[in-house]
């Protein structure tokens, strides 16, 4: 799977690509992030990607004439346009559920903001799928493309590894409910004991357990991910 990253911004990706899971991902051939900095498509000699806002306002807002020709160029890079993304605010909100719809497409490039906003022929002339992470405000579209990266490469087969499925992950299609409490060594901490049915060995019995930890945890945190008919 590819992605490829519009920004002002390219190394605020610096230390996000050089850990872990996405690393190594990347390392192993099942990933692949290409960066590209819109000021590199800039037409003046000031190299300007910005620029006030007809009407007057505050902030500046994204040129038409610099991200367009971009994301053209780009996307025609490979056979495969890929699935465009713009990320702001004012976009759909991001679930685990866009996540699968976006892991099944084998690139995406994500087009990320700052300042005020885009200039709205953008949207016009490229259609863009518009994504946001949640109702709040962020000063760009990086870590929210992060957030997506991360998101998606989960659900690409082999970038886990076989004992941490992402199958049955919190929020899936498969799995409604939260996450049950883990607990690891030492069996005792300041005085907190593991609950004993984790220590017993009967796996029948721990997987009930687990089940109605998940339920209760759901309920009391997120009652709004159990239907009405839970
Ligand atoms: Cl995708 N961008 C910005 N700038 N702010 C946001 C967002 C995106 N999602 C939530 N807030």
């Amino acid at each position: 799977m590819r992605f490829d990253v519009l920004t002002l911004f390219p190394e605020i990706f610096d230390g996000y690509l050089g850990s872990s899971v996405l690393k190594l991902a990347v390392q192993r051939g099942l990933v692949e992030v290409h960066r590209h900095n819109l000021r590199d498509w800039a037409v003046d000699r000031h190299r300007s990607v910005d620029d006030r806002p007809f009407g007057g306002g505050p902030g500046m807002v994204l040129r038409a004439d610099v991200v367009v020709p971009c994301v053209e160029t780009v996307r025609r890079q490979t056979g495969d346009a890929g699935r465009l993304v713009l990320l702001t605010p004012q976009g759909r909100r991001f679930d685990q559920r866009i996540a699968e719809e976006l892991a099944s497409h084998e690139r995406i490039v994500l087009l990320c903001g700052r300042y005020e906003g885009f200039d709205e022929r953008i949207r016009e002339i490229l259609e863009p799928d518009e994504i946001s992470i949640g109702d709040f405000v962020l000063n760009g579209g990086e870590t929210a493309a992060m957030v997506i990266i991360d998101t998606v490469i989960r659900l690409v087969p082999d970038v886990l590894g076989d004992d941490q499925s992402s199958r049955e992950d919190s929020f899936s299609t498969e799995n409604r409910w939260l996450e049950c409490a883990q607990y690891t060594r030492p069996r005792t901490f300041r005085g907190l004991e593991v609950p004993p049915v984790l220590l017993g060995g009967n796996h029948e019995e721990i997987a009930r357990w687990r089940q109605q930890d998940s339920r209760t945890r759901t309920e009391q945190r997120r009652a709004d991910l159990l239907g009405p008919d839970n």
